[in-house]
């Protein structure tokens, strides 16, 4: 297998937690997203989507998005379980993830590359050019605050966001909380629930790679 990486980046960082929790080592190479080298032909002659994460599996297909990578690594090594272990934590794993990714991730998106110089064109991900809409910035800071009120409100009955284990889950939940940083948001100080689990997953090795 080859694992396509960006170490700037926060979906790539997802699926390098997840490698990591799962405790596998795989052949690893660095894609610059800040070069533009996810666009170059070398890159998307292995995704045309022109995305990372990417993993090149052993049965020589690539498989680029996280929710693929994730499915793929847990069928074949199960354990340490990480989308559940029993039909209805299988199902909230994937919906929390679904939160986590479309709720919280999506609006730290939304700000930083509608408003960011630097994604000038380049608003959504992929080998398609967008323009920037700048009033999905102050869209995005809303859903961002009314993103944190959910999970502080989950996090006070539940000890990690889909059951009482950790899961795939809490990588997506905790990298995108963590790079709100770059929109110069953090989890508000009166939110405990959310500060202790954020703290929580962030002493756990994976989250310093
Ligand atoms: N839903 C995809 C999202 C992948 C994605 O958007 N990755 C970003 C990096 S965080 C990317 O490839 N950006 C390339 C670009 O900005 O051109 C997944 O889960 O893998």
């Amino acid at each position: 297998m080859i694992f396509y990486d960006c170490s700037t980046a926060p979906n790539p960082r997802r699926a390098r937690m997840f490698i990591a929790e799962k405790g596998l080592e795989i052949e690893t190479r660095d894609v610059s997203i800040a070069k533009g080298e996810q666009l170059s032909p070398e890159f998307t002659a292995v995704n045309p989507r022109a995305t990372l994460p990417a993993l090149l599996t052993d049965d020589g297909e690539v498989l680029g998005e996280n929710l693929g990578i994730a499915a793929y690594l847990e069928a074949k090594f199960p354990e340490p379980p990480l989308m559940g272990r029993t039909p209805l934590e299988k199902g909230s794993v994937l919906m929390w993830n679904a939160i986590a990714e479309f709720q919280g991730g999506m609006p730290v998106a939304e700000v930083l590359r509608n408003t960011n110089p630097h994604f000038k064109d380049r608003a959504i991900p992929g080998p398609v050019n967008h323009a920037q809409i700048p009033k999905l910035a102050e869209r995005g800071q809303q859903r961002l605050a009314d993103y944190f009120d959910l999970i502080e409100e989950r996090l006070q009955s539940s000890a990690y966001l889909a059951s009482d284990s950790f899961t795939l889950a809490d990588i997506t939940g905790f990298v995108f909380v963590d790079f709100a940083r770059v929109i110069r948001v953090r989890i508000p100080e009166t939110n405990t629930a959310t500060l202790a689990w954020f703290d929580k997953i962030k002493a756990r090795p994976s989250a310093a790679l």
